[in-house]
């Protein structure tokens, strides 16, 4: 089916019992047994619960892959990617990752023996230089958040497959709609639903979509044995969101190409990050492997004390972390979502104490661009 018809059916069909069209809340946390290893299915909400397998099915259908995994956050649905691997094994990784990811990474699951390498993974030769026979797993963020770097995964994949490691791709700033990393030769991609599968900024959660069987009977497992599952309401509500994910993105990027044009010629900018701009570095790369440029934007005002001023003078963008909601959002990332990130490491990303990022939302792009155009002044 076409991807307008998978955001609205795949995965969901009326509930046979009832006729509800609509994928009922099971809001349980068990389900009654008909004897000693009888039963319909459900056993125990942590294990399964068929709001959430609707979900899964859903995206799963939408990334073109044949399992989903749902967690409890999209950092849930990375940290159980990455038990995967055990002690001694090596990961590579896009360096400018979002700031929990590198959080989890370097301060949690350094811990427990894995290595990780931070790398500008949009430099190919940096990947070649990484990958040891000891690599197992190669994590990307393309785009990355908050610099907008793209990174080439198919010919990561190739490179990766070469040496039998696998390719991960954070895809929660493109959607399925815009982008498919499976389809571009990557293992497993994860999203936080919380951004724009959810699109509506009202519940926090993560997937984990895949083909390799062995590796999502793997996944099943850890699933229930780590039991970061999200909830049934908040699946209810990320399910409500992806059936019109389509037709938000169409307008998400619509105004983002609108209000990217207007920073672009704005003379008080010292950069402003967007692929879909015809002088990114990667603009070639992201017209080749993704169907759109999407919504986030990251432009720098020079100054801390600038970006202040511009924070404290939006009325319609709301200063606040995230993502991908249906309402424009901006932050400061130094201090919001990369505050966990040495200074040092975010001066050499880019992310600088004058760097704001936006999140744009689905409003009139005039009343964006007037709104953006007065702060800035
Ligand atoms: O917040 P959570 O659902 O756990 O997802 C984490 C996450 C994973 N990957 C990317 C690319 C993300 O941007 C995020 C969360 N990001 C923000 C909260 C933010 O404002 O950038």
């Amino acid at each position: 089916m076409g991807f307008y018809t998978d955001c609205v059916h795949a995965g969901q069909s009326p509930d046979e019992k009832t006729g509800a069209v609509i994928t009922p809340i099971f809001q349980t946390s068990t389900y009654k047994q008909d004897g000693i290893g009888k039963h319909r299915g459900y056993e125990y909400a942590r294990t399964a619960n068929p709001t959430r397998e609707a979900l899964e099915r859903n995206v799963a259908a939408l990334e073109r892959g044949k399992h989903g995994l749902a967690y409890a956050s999209g950092m849930a649905a990375t940290d159980t990617i990455l038990r995967l691997c055990g002690p001694a094994d090596e990961i590579v990784v896009t360096h400018n990752v979002y700031g929990g990811t590198y959080r989890l990474f370097a301060m949690v699951l350094q811990q427990y023996g894995l290595v990780f390498r931070f790398v500008d993974t949009a430099d190919l030769r940096e990947v070649e230089r990484a990958l040891t026979p000891k690599t197992k797993l190669v994590y990307l963020e393309s785009p990355t958040n908050p610099m907008l770097r793209v990174t080439d995964i198919r010919a990561v994949a190739d490179m990766a497959h070469a040496i039998g490691a696998r390719v991960c791709v954070d895809n929660t700033f493109m959607s399925p709609y815009l982008q498919t990393p499976l389809e571009l030769g990557a293992d497993i991609v994860v999203h936080s639903t919380t951004k724009f599968l959810n699109g509506h900024s009202d519940m926090v959660g993560g997937i984990v979509v895949l083909n390799d069987d062995a590796t999502a009977q793997r996944l099943r497992f850890l699933q229930n044995a780590v039991g970061a599952v999200p909830g049934p309401m908040d699946c209810f509500l990320a399910l409500r969101g992806t059936k019109t994910l389509a037709v938000r993105m169409r307008q998400h990027e619509e105004n983002a190409r609108t209000l990217a044009r207007f920073l672009a010629g704005h003379k008080g900018l010292a950069s402003v990050n967007y692929p879909g701009l015809p002088d990114h570095p990667h603009h070639e790369l992201a017209k080749k492997q993704a169907r759109g440029f999407g919504a986030i934007i990251s432009f720098d005002v020079g100054s801390l004390e600038r970006a202040d001023r511009v924070l404290r003078s939006v009325r319609l963008f709301t200063l606040a972390e995230s993502l991908g909601g249906v309402e424009s959002l901006i932050s400061h990332p130094a201090s919001m979502t990369h505050g966990s990130v040495p200074e040092a490491d975010r001066a050499k990303l880019g992310v600088t104490p004058g760097l704001l990022r936006i999140s744009v939302g689905i409003e009139d792009a005039a009343d964006l661009q007037a709104d953006l155009d007065s702060a800035l002044r």
